[in-house]
């Protein structure tokens, strides 16, 4: 008994004895083989998903099955108990390791966490309950008296119609998805949380937190401070729109809070269109133009600042445009971007028809497009091509949205005439109704729901009850009549179903969109962050590229830091919106304020 004891102590320290050196080899020849069977399979459950994304026939599941078979051997090899292993090994020498190999092993034990092959079952009762879920999502068919409509044939009545009893049945329609949706919500809530603790992680919401290098509470903390910061400004937001839309829609008692209905978005995250700005209006020269253009003219704004053409697989790979109104197929309604193999292959999925708010979501999905192609580089490893974090992910899109917006942008361009009159508070009014609206939505009712769902384990009975209780809290929005809990309004919202738990990297998106925004327009373009240009600017290309390029190889904190000399905050965002206090204060004068001024 001695002598073993004895033996293994001898290799015990022999092991931990290994130079730097040799760690070093041992760990890049694990993370080399790795990566060479992880692109492999992550390409083959890519190219799988964009089927099923694109394609999908009602009661035919050939798609489905090869999407879960694909996602079945991506989660066997990542979830391994070999690989769980290694990485758990070589990461206990951290300090021998280069910073470099340090991520790409945290990058292998995260992906390791999602499929771990101790609940094996599990995982594969996950994949195929989402695979479920996504088709009966996107397969729906959505009926207004009866006749089929699209996605956007609602949006397009939410955004114009002024006859009540049409938008409440519009709006109605747009929920009628969710009652099909909540067993699949509840079976895949207990999944994902399964999943998870299997590698000590308390719930899915947590597990997708970690990410940031940040606890449920700190993320939390977070939202509750962003939506204080912007409280006083939504507020005013809030009350505006609850006496515009009455005068619109020709009612006579101001609601206390604004029914759902009311709204031009299906969950009351976007009132931009609510308004339009003389001089600057985007829509009516939109529809002059076809699909294709917004996309292209996208394309032209990324090459003006130096980043090359999108190649030629985006063109031919893509599904930019919606299907024909009888087509016996249906596609993801919802727009995303690809990396499918983690190299070469981008595409992008969308629905274009030529209004505004496709031309925001067509350079936002560009954005990604860009960052995948910028970070797939030789110093990043397939591993790391990602975004500093999932929220810069989100904000260079956006970011280049709300520059191609601006009245300097769109008279360089050539869209709008030079001596337009524009009335700037207007203009202020329109972006506020965008931006910080969305603060609300994003980083309350969203993220406290989902936080609520997998970290506090919320009963079946009450997803609807918390849904429009936050909605009210947060947003001041309430449903148009009671909703019950045969309704599930939550799961009406695509990432609720496929994209769980992240949805605070948009409201940080946003809020690192300003920080990066007021950094071009000051340091760069010395221009007014609320009348920019960056059309043709080679630095600003150089600039953004500076950030893309490295992917998440670097610490996300310390790229704002270094890029703008500024940690993660909302001042930049305030600030541009300050004029537009005061503007509507004025406004609102007399008018009955009736959201609490605090949360
Ligand atoms: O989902 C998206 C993108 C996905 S790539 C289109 N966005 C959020 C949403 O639509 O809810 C962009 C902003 C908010
Ligand atoms: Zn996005």
């Amino acid at each position: 008994m001695k002598k073993l004891i004895l033996l293994l102590a001898v290799a015990w320290s022999l092991a931990s004895c290994k130079t730097g050196d040799q760690v070093k080899k041992e760990a890049q020849a694990f993370i080399d083989s790795y990566t060479a069977e992880y692109v492999k399979l992550y390409t083959a459950s890519s190219e799988a998903q964009w089927k099923s994304n694109i394609e999908i026939v009602e009661g035919d599941s050939t798609n489905a099955l090869a999407t879960q078979k694909a996602n079945e051997a991506f989660a066997a090899f990542t979830g391994s108990k070999e690989n769980i292993e290694k990485a758990t090994r070589l990461l206990k020498e951290k300090s021998k390791l280069s910073d470099l190999q340090v991520k790409q092993l945290e990058v292998i034990l995260f992906a390791a966490a999602n499929n771990p092959q101790t609940v094996e079952d599990v995982v594969k009762q996950r994949i195929k309950a989402e695979t479920e879920q996504t088709e009966k999502l996107f397969g729906f068919e959505f009926k207004i008296d009866g006749k089929p409509v699209s996605t956007n044939d609602i949006d397009d009545i939410l955004k114009s119609e002024t006859n009540l009893e049409k938008r409440r049945k519009a709006w109605e329609a747009s929920k009628e998805v969710g009652k099909g949706l909540k067993s699949g919500l509840v079976e895949l809530r207990e999944l994902r949380n399964k999943t998870v603790k299997a590698l000590g992680y308390h719930d899915f919401f947590t597990y997708q937190v970690s990410e940031y290098g940040m606890k449920t509470d700190e993320m939390m903390a977070m939202m509750t401070k962003l939506n204080q910061e912007l409280r006083p400004l939504f507020r005013e937001l809030h009350t505006y729109a609850r006496y515009e839309l009455a005068k619109k829609y020709g009612v006579k008692e101001v609601p206390d809070y604004l029914p759902a209905d009311w709204l031009p978005n299906r969950w009351a995250q976007d009132w931009s269109s609510m308004t339009t700005v003389d001089g600057l209006d985007i829509d009516g020269i939109l529809k002059t133009k076809s699909p294709e253009w917004i996309v292209k003219e996208g394309e032209d704004f990324y090459k003006s600042l130096g980043f090359a053409p999108l190649p030629q697989v985006f063109w031919d790979k893509s599904s930019l445009y919606p299907l024909p109104k009888d087509s016996k197929i249906k596609k993801n309604n919802h727009a995303s971007a690809w990396h499918m193999d983690l190299d070469k292959d981008v595409r992008s999925l969308m629905s274009i028809e030529p209004n505004s708010e496709w031309f925001e979501t067509s350079n936002h999905e560009l954005g990604h497009i860009y960052y995948y192609m910028t970070y797939t580089n030789p110093d990043v490893p397939p591993l790391l091509r990602a975004g500093a974090n999932r929220a810069y992910h989100e904000a260079m899109g956006s970011l280049m949205g709300l520059a191609a917006m601006q009245k300097p942008f769109l008279v360089n361009k050539g869209l709008v005439s030079a001596d337009a009159k524009v009335d700037e508070i207007q203009v202020l009014l329109k972006e506020a109704l965008n931006y910080a609206v969305f603060i609300p939505f994003a980083a309350g009712t969203m993220s406290e729901f989902e936080k609520s769902l997998y970290a506090d384990n919320l009963p079946a009975s009450e997803f609807n009850k918390k849904w429009w209780e936050l909605a009210k809290k947060y947003q001041g929005v309430v449903p148009p009549a009671e909703r019950g809990e045969a309704y599930c309004d939550a799961a009406t919202k695509t990432h609720i179903n496929d994209d769980a738990a992240q949805y605070y990297d948009y409201a940080l998106s946003y809020v690192i969109l300003f920080q990066l925004h007021d950094h071009i327009a000051k340091e760069i373009l010395k221009q007014d962050p609320r009348a920019t240009n960056y059309y043709g600017n080679k630095e600003v290309g150089q600039f953004l590229r500076d950030i893309m390029y490295p992917g998440a190889s670097k610490d996300w904190r310390a790229v704002l830091k270094e890029k703008t000399g500024e940690d993660l905050n909302a001042k930049a965002m305030l600030s541009y919106f300050e004029p537009l206090m005061n503007y509507l204060k004025e406004v609102n004068k007399g008018r009955k304020y009736t959201l609490p001024e605090t949360l």
